[in-house]
């Protein structure tokens, strides 16, 4: 499952556009350990799956998922270690950061004003701080070691470390920063947090909301050119949405056409970030459960298996696969067969977005 963590300063909406991510499913739970971390599911909408759960009428339908990590906001300049200390943060595998573009006398913000781009900024330079603590820390313990003994594994830890903390100290995120594998491996454990994708999450006035919210973020300076190609930026307008999710789905979707919306904002984060980490859906179908399933672009079938069930990867001999679009237009995997269009695929195939996946796999 797809984790992410919301980071934001106060007061900003990170606790309300989690209500409107998560509220469908269940209720939230506090993370292990810590009383101010909550965490909660979202459940990705997908008109495919209602597709083929018509086609299939099974005892279970069950979509994909993305967590989601709701954090109290700290305000600008609190230091590094209100970030370090956060496990949510680390383990996450995108950040959201939840900027407040709304204004309301009755929630004072932390910065006294209004300003999102001078927000996300903020936000990124305390990101870069906390990874150059990370790094320095770290490089002062491997000249220790060096002095010891010279291995060419640390020697090369310390030339990536050293890289990044000049590309930090110049005020520059990580996230872009293009390494060989090897290296990537090698900083795989510090989590970095200026390494993570980023989406930013623009928490709209209710009056932008006639100019439409799909431009924002771009007159806010949050996205188009100079927006480097590991970050995205939606706007939202949480508390607006949350009261139309409370409405049944007839009312909901009459009032999101009444407000000039297309979609909902579950629906415009979620897209944002598969798109963000490049993530797509296959699909299990069956009488009795069809299920949704993400991983990211190019992920071979095998791998793919192996997010079913581990036997599945384990024990993988072939991949029958049909492409979502051809089965919703046949209508059944029978004649699907009948035309040829079922593939059988190796454990090397690419999963492709839209496959109907049925695994052959030895126990
Ligand atoms: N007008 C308006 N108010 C909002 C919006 N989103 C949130 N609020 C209000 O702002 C206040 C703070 O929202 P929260 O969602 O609790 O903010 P938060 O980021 O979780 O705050 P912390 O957890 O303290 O960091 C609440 O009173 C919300 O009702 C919005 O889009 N418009
Ligand atoms: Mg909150």
């Amino acid at each position: 499952m797809l984790r992410t963590a919301l980071i934001g300063f106060p007061s900003t909406g990170k606790t309300a556009l989690f209500q409107l991510m998560t509220s469908a499913h269940g209720a939230p739970r506090a993370a292990h350990g810590r009383t101010d971390v909550t965490l909660g599911v979202a459940r990705v909408p997908d008109p495919r799956l209602d597709v083929l759960t018509a086609m299939y009428r099974p005892r279970k339908r069950v979509p994909a998922m993305v967590e989601f990590a709701d954090i109290p906001g700290r305000p600008s300049g609190s230091g590094a270690g209100s970030l370090l200390d956060v496990a949510a943060y680390r383990n996450a595998d995108a950040l959201v950061h939840v900027v407040r573009a709304f204004e309301d006398p009755a929630v004072p913000h932390a910065a006294g004003s209004i300003d999102p781009l001078r927000d996300a900024r903020a936000m990124e330079d305390e990101l870069i701080l906390a990874d150059l603590a990370v790094a320095e820390k770290r490089l002062d313990r491997l000249a220790k070691d060096l002095k010891k003994a010279r291995t060419a594994e640390l020697e090369g830890e310390q030339a990536v470390l050293a890289a990044c903390r000049a590309r930090l100290e110049r005020g520059t995120a990580l996230r872009d920063l293009e390494l060989p594998d090897d290296d990537r491996r090698r900083l795989r454990g510090f989590q970095f947090l200026s390494a993570k994708p980023l989406l930013l999450v623009l928490n709209a006035d209710e009056r932008d909301l006639a100019q439409g919210l799909d431009r924002l973020p771009e007159r806010y300076g949050l996205a188009g050119p100079g927006t480097g190609p590991r970050t995205r930026a939606v706007a939202v307008c949480a508390k607006i949405e949350l009261e139309v999710a409370q409405l049944d789905e007839a009312d909901a979707a009459a009032f999101l056409a009444d407000l000039g919306l297309k979609a909902s904002g579950l629906d415009r984060v979620i897209r944002a970030s598969y798109d963000l980490l490049g993530y797509v859906s296959f699909f299990t179908v069956g009488e009795d459960e069809c299920r949704a399933w993400s991983v990211p672009r190019g992920t071979p079938a095998q791998a793919a298996a192996g997010e079913i069930h581990t036997d599945l990867s384990r024990g993988f001999i072939r991949a029958e696969v049909v492409a979502f679009d051809r089965l919703a237009g046949r209508g059944s995997m029978a004649a699907c067969r009948d035309h040829g269009e079922v593939r059988l695929e190796g454990k090397d195939y690419p999963v492709a977005d839209g496959d109907v996946i049925t695994v052959r796999f030895a126990t």
